[in-house]
């Protein structure tokens, strides 16, 4: 039997990638601060910084590039965008973003119907935090424990703990809760799947206390996969069934389109029912993002991603994905790699708090065998760890982050196989030598959202 699946697709025009030297490497990286965020993306020759707005649009989403209506207002392209939103999600209101954070920055500061509120996640994304907080909210993340036990399998890593957000909304008051946010697939801890089972005991406990349900769906269609693959009863239910009933939880779905509407550029803001919030969403879209009927998107953008969303429902489509990620983690683990497993719908994310465990966490173990690796064969991958989490805001420490994770995230339709080998291969490779992994600290520490511009140097 092959150990992988062909892709269900040929490939019609292609964009041609670098191999650079050793010596080259090191001295772009030098450069860079030791911080491959300020490589150059053509000295990187095989980039998994992100799965986010990376992807390769299909034949049919260049198409309908050209049919895009850019009229300011009523543009054809949004009446597309929003047929397609709704058959997804069984939704009445559609309002498109530029992207993610703009969804959030629209919507969340709405649900604040007074000072000091919090909203509960499985998992905040960190825009998603950023944008609680600006709000003048508190985030609280309510995961099973079982998220942080790299090494052992659960088909559902990215569910909530009941029990703790029971307890949470208890101890809050239910009238102090401003939304409950499902993140779906959960990113921050590996791209992990939340069960249907779980979605129905979160949806049903937020009713209970009236509290707001918010799905953050970036990745809905590859959760909608695992929950056809791994959830009992699910086998024969097509992945738009298992949609509907996903988005039947919520009252507000959030998208980042960049993701699993197989876009480089997009958001989505969609709303159940409410008709009062609806009108308010409009009204703040406006100063923010743009006329309700585009909000930050060209008329093409939105034609290409009422395609882009159609095409990811597709099973073929969706099976070959998880099956890319399922593959590099499994040559990952064979060698012995520390990795989340089972692995998620996006990402291998690789265990450096075993990896490279001389490191402390304040030298940053997975920013150096993110370094390693660029050093190693020219694979980007980013850390998300203790570099990224940042400082305790009043103590002004290094905050100890619950996991130090070298991602490896896989842009969609975009590599082979092949180059899956490579990335495993020099993996592997830095792996042998990881006693030889040196920690690292700042030149120049920027005071937020430090990861992006740092400078760091070896100690
Ligand atoms: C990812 C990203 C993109 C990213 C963001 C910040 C730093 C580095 C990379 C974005 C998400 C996401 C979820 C679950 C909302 C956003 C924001 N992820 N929710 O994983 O994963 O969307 O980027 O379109 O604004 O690399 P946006």
């Amino acid at each position: 039997m092959a150990k992988y699946i062909a892709e269900p697709y040929r490939i019609k025009v292609v964009e041609m990638i670098k191999q650079t030297t050793y010596e080259e490497r090191l001295d772009y990286l030098k450069n860079a601060g030791y911080n491959p965020f300020a490589l150059r993306s053509e000295d990187v020759y095989i980039d998994l910084l992100t799965d986010s707005g990376t992807g390769a649009m299909s034949d049919q989403q260049w198409g309908a590039l050209m049919v895009g209506d850019e009229a300011y207002a009523g543009s054809r392209s949004y009446y597309k965008l929003e047929a397609m939103v709704k058959k997804i999600t069984n939704y009445r209101y559609f309002i498109p973003a530029h992207q993610g954070r703009g969804a959030e920055h629209v919507m969340l500061p709405l649900l604040m119907k007074k000072d000091n509120m919090v909203f509960i996640s499985n998992m905040h994304f960190d825009t998603t935090r950023a944008h609680v907080e600006l709000a003048g909210a508190r985030a609280i993340d309510c995961v099973i424990d079982a998220c942080f036990d790299t090494a052992t399998y659960h088909p559902f890593k990215g569910n909530f703990d009941l029990e703790k957000l029971e307890q949470i909304i208890i101890e809050k008051g239910p009238e102090n809760i401003a939304g409950i946010i499902m993140t779906v697939t959960n990113n921050s801890a590996g791209g992990q799947p939340v069960s249907m089972e779980n979605l129905r005991a979160v949806s049903a406990i937020a009713d209970r206390h009236n509290i707001t349900k918010i799905i953050d769906g970036a990745r809905y269609a590859e959760n909608a996969y695992f929950v056809k693959s791994r959830e009992q009863g699910y086998q024969d239910t097509d992945i738009l069934t298992i949609s509907h009933e996903l988005f039947s939880f919520a009252d507000i779905f959030l998208m980042s389109a960049k993701k699993d509407g197989l876009v480089n550029m997009g958001g989505v803001i969609a709303i159940k029912d409410d008709t009062e919030l609806f009108k308010r969403a409009q009204t703040r879209v406006v100063p923010y993002e743009g006329f309700p009927t585009y909000g930050g998107m060209s008329g093409r953008d939105m034609e290409a991603l009422a395609v882009g969303m159609f095409e990811a429902l597709d099973e073929h489509y969706l099976k070959h994905r998880l099956d890319q990620v399922r593959y590099l983690g499994d040559r990952l683990k064979a060698a012995g790699v520390p990795i989340q497993f089972p692995v998620g719908g996006h990402a291998v994310f690789v265990d450096c708090k075993k990896f490279a465990a001389h490191i402390p966490f304040d030298q940053f173990p997975a920013q150096s065998v993110v370094n390693a690796l660029y050093l190693e064969a020219g694979v980007r991958a980013v850390e998300i760890g203790s570099f990224l989490l940042g400082r305790d805001p009043d103590t002004h420490e290094n905050l100890e982050s619950p996991v130090e994770f070298m991602r490896l995230t896989i842009p969609r339709r975009t590599y082979t196989y092949a180059h899956l080998d490579v990335v495993a291969d020099a993996v592997i490779a830095v792996y042998q030598k990881r006693d030889k992994l040196v920690g690292l600290t700042f030149d120049y520490e920027p005071p937020v959202l430090r990861h992006f511009t740092a400078r760091l140097r070896y100690l």
